[in-house]
C-alpha cells in the first residue's frame, strides 16, 4: 500500500514533557516518523508520496474556530508575552471552577484549550499538525479513489484532540477528519477503529451523539491509564449516536490473546455496522516494550491482527497515533500494514 508522509512532521519537535514529576525529553519524538519511514522503505512496503495541501475546510468541520485561531498563534503569542520556554498549561477549567469566559492572556488561554499538562505547544507545533491533516486527508483521498488501503505517517498523532482541546501529544483530531471528508465525499458509514493503547478520547467526543461514525477503541482501562477520565465501557453514545460508541478498557498487563479477543468483538460490531468506509487510529503502544503503557503485545502480533483487519474486507485507512518503543515502532507499524496487504492478497 502507499504511504503518505511529510518532512514537515519535523517541525513538531518540543524540547520538554512532564512526566512522572520529571522534566524529560518528549516521548512524541521526530525520530519515531523516521524509523517508520525507514521501515516503510526497506520493506518495500508500496510508494511513500507527499500529502496535497488542503485548507481550514475540514479541520473547522470537527474543530471550534476558536481553538483553532488559538493554536495558529499560540506559541508566538507565548513568545510575545515573554515568557521563554514553550507554551503549557497550569490553571485550566475545572469542576468548581468553570465559567463560559475564555481568558485574554495567552497563559490562561493555554489552559483553557488544554486536556493534560505533559504536552507543550512548542514553534512549529501548528505548521507541523497542519501537515499532519494533510497526510491523513491525502491517504482518506487515495482510498476514496480506489486503493485498497493507504497509510497515512501522521505526526502529530490526534486522537486526544477533542473539538476544543489539545494534549496527549495531540492538536488536531487526524481520524476524525478524515472520516467527516469521507462523509462529504460520499461514504455514507465510517467506521474509526482505535488500536493505539490510550482511549481516543478526542475521537470519541467529537462524533458521541452520531450514528454516522461508529467509533470502536479498545485501550488500557482509564481508571488505571491515560486520559483517565474517558474511555469505560459505559460510553456508549448518546442521543442518535447511542450504541455507536464502543469501548473495550482493559487491565494493566493484557497479553495478546485477551487482547485479541477485543478486537475480535470490536470487528464483528464493524460487520454488524456495515461501515463504507474503515480508519484505523494506528498506535503501537500495546507493545510489550512500550516506556509508558502497560498491554504485552509481541512485533509477531501486530501481523496477525493486520490480517484480522483485512478480513472485514473495507477500504482502510490507517493514521499513526502512538508508539514510544523507537527502535521497535517501525518493525511494529509495518507489521501491521504487511499482515494487512498479505491477507488481502
Ligand atoms: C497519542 C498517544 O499515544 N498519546 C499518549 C499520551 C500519554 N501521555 C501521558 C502518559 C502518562 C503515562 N504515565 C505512565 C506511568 C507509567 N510509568
Ligand atoms: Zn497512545
Amino acid at each position: 500500500m502507499h504511504t503518505v508522509y511529510s518532512d514537515k512532521h519535523k517541525l513538531r519537535d518540543a524540547k520538554i514533557e512532564i512526566h512522572e514529576g520529571k522534566v524529560v525529553a518528549p516521548f512524541e519524538c521526530p525520530r519515531r516518523a523516521e524509523i517508520i519511514l525507514a521501515r516503510v522503505i526497506s520493506e518495500q512496503l508500496g510508494d511513500v508520496v507527499e500529502p496535497e495541501f488542503y485548507n481550514l475546510e475540514p479541520v473547522l468541520a470537527v474543530h471550534d474556530a476558536g481553538f483553532v485561531q488559538f493554536l495558529e498563534t499560540c506559541a508566538s503569542d507565548w513568545a510575545a508575552a515573554g515568557f521563554a520556554g514553550e507554551a503549557i498549561a497550569n490553571c485550566w477549567p475545572t469542576r468548581t471552577m468553570n465559567s463560559p469566559h475564555i481568558p485574554e492572556m495567552i497563559e490562561g488561554k493555554v489552559g483553557y484549550y488544554a486536556l493534560a499538562s505533559e504536552t507543550t505547544v512548542s514553534e512549529g507545533t501548528w505548521e507541523a499538525a497542519l501537515a499532519s491533516k494533510d497526510v491523513a486527508l491525502t491517504a482518506t483521498e487515495l482510498v476514496l479513489d480506489g486503493q485498497r488501503a493507504a497509510f497515512g505517517l501522521c505526526r502529530p498523532p490526534g486522537h486526544h484532540a477533542a473539538s476544543d482541546q489539545f494534549g496527549g501529544y495531540c492538536f488536531l483530531n487526524n481520524a476524525a477528519i478524515a472520516a467527516q471528508h469521507a462523509l462529504e465525499k460520499g461514504a455514507k458509514k465510517v467506521a474509526i477503529l482505535d488500536v493505539d493503547f490510550h482511549h481516543g478520547n478526542g475521537t470519541q467526543q467529537i462524533f458521541y451523539g452520531r450514528d454516522d461514525v461508529l467509533f470502536l477503541s479498545i485501550h488500557g482501562d482509564p481508571m488505571e491509564a491515560f486520559p483517565y477520565f474517558l474511555g469505560h465501557a459505559d460510553e456508549e453514545g448518546q442521543g442518535s449516536g447511542q450504541g455507536y460508541n464502543v469501548n473495550y478498557p482493559l487491565a494493566s498487563g493484557a497479553t495478546y490473546e485477551v487482547w485479541k479477543a477485543a478486537l475480535e468483538q470490536a470487528l464483528a460490531r464493524i460487520r454488524e455496522y456495515k461501515a463504507d468506509v474503515l480508519i484505523v487510529s494506528l498506535g503501537v503502544d500495546t507493545f510489550e516494550d512500550d516506556p509508558i503503557s502497560f498491554f504485552k503485545l509481541e512485533s509477531d502480533d501486530f501481523t496477525d491482527y493486520g490480517g484480522m483487519l483485512a478480513a472485514l474486507d473495507l477500504p482502510t485507512v490507517f493514521l499513526l497515533e502512538g508508539g514510544y518503543a523507537v527502535e521497535q515502532v517501525g518493525i511494529n507499524v509495518v507489521n501491521v500494514l504487511q499482515g494487512f496487504d498479505r491477507a488481502a492478497g
